[in-house]
């Protein structure tokens, strides 16, 4: 099987290449990705001589290079690139409509051209917006997205769904709740207070802190990805989560414990705008239809992250020089 991988020297594509090199390792992997201030081929060293990875840089918007990479004949995409930031949409929105929907309807249509074998989009619960104290996001909830990055994943989401019904594109969509895990990067809450955290900085929690996020293990989306290419029926969404919902404060609190750090270094800021209270998503139909299950509880999964933050201080370190200082003063300035 022959399958290119957008947004692979991200975060969670990067994770995904290497975990279907290991399980698959006759299978190709053509990986894309523009290396936007996201992208780091660091986290993909282990391949680089693995003649069954191959990486190009380029960006999913552009036309021209999608279709001839396509047109090499490639039976399955997986789009994992997108801006992915919700703070960084509410600063500059426009980068997240251009790739997270323009982006995915540049694929689509190669896909639909060459005629491959499946289109996954990897999507985000974010796209159902917020629940109250109660209830899970189903694959029915319907979409109220409130960020500008989460409603740009709806409307990528959107195009995907009508490709399907309307050019008979096979393809799939997940949904996935926040993922944590090694090479994440240190803008997102739990490397961002990891790293604060080992430099004796302050901690950034917005609102009161209350706020709840539904946390799986990097590799246990991975494997929904892979069951969902290889079982997933034509034009379904699955929802993945692993119900380990937490409030900000308790992730914090956790951290702060682990690397035997003091609670006065949390400090409460301005709110994020239009923040969601709280998500949780009901993973039934993955693990029912296609008999998905996570491996990893989240009290050995933060403890093996924050182990991996700290052998790891050069590659998070490297990072956050130059452009990353601007973007932090631009985020925390006027709050800290
Ligand atoms: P990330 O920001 O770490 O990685 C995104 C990757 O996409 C980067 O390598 C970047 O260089 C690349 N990219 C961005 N724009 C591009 C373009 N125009 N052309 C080609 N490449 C481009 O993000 P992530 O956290 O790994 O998320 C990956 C996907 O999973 C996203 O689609 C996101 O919406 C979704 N998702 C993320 C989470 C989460 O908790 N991080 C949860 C659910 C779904
Ligand atoms: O400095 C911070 N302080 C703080 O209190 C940051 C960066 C975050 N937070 C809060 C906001 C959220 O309630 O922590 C929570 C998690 O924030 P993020 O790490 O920015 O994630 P979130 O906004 O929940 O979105 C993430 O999960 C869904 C990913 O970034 C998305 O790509 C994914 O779709």
């Amino acid at each position: 099987m022959k399958l290119l991988v957008t947004g692979g020297a991200g975060f969670i594509g990067s994770n995904f290449v290497l975990y279907m090199l290991e399980q698959y390792p006759e299978y190709k992997i053509v990986n894309v990705d523009s290396l936007t201030y996201a992208g780091n081929l660091e986290n993909l060293k282990s391949v680089e001589s693995n003649p069954n990875h191959t990486f190009i840089k380029a960006d999913i918007t552009d036309a021209k290079m999608m279709d001839e990479l396509v047109s090499q004949g490639v039976d399955v995409i997986v789009n994992f690139a997108a801006e992915s930031h919700v703070d960084r949409s509410i600063l500059e929105p426009d980068v997240f409509v251009k790739t997270n929907v323009l982006g995915t309807q540049v694929l689509l249509d190669a896909a639909r051209k060459y005629e491959i074998t499946k289109f996954v989009q990897v999507s985000t619960d974010e796209v159902y917006g917020t629940l109250g104290e109660t209830g899970f996001f189903t694959e029915t909830t319907p979409l109220e997205p409130n960020s500008p990055y989460s409603s740009s994943k709806a409307g990528g989401d959107l195009l995907v769904r009508a490709y399907n019904e309307t050019f008979g594109l096979p393809v799939n969509i997940t949904r996935c709740s926040n993922n944590y895990g090694p090479y994440q990067f240190p803008e997102k809450l739990i490397p961002l207070m990891i790293s604060k955290a080992l430099a004796d900085e302050s901690l950034p929690i917005y609102g009161d802190g209350l706020n709840v996020r539904d946390w799986l293990y990097v590799e246990d989306h991975c494997s929904a990805i892979d069951l969902v290419i290889h079982k997933g029926k034509n034009g379904e969404v699955y929802n993945v989560g692993g119900h380990n919902e937490r409030t900000n404060i308790q992730i914090v609190e956790t951290i702060l414990e682990q690397l035997g750090k003091p609670g006065s270094l949390m400090t409460f800021v301005k709110d994020r705008p239009g923040h969601d209270r709280r998500y949780g998503i009901d993973p039934t139909k993955i693990m029912s239809e296609l008999g998905w299950k996570p491996k990893h509880n989240f009290e050995t999964g933060i403890k093996e992250t924050i182990a991996w933050y700290l052998q790891n201080k050069e590659w998070w370190t490297r990072i956050q020089s130059g452009a990353y200082q601007e973007y932090y003063a631009k985020q925390y300035g006027e709050r800290l």
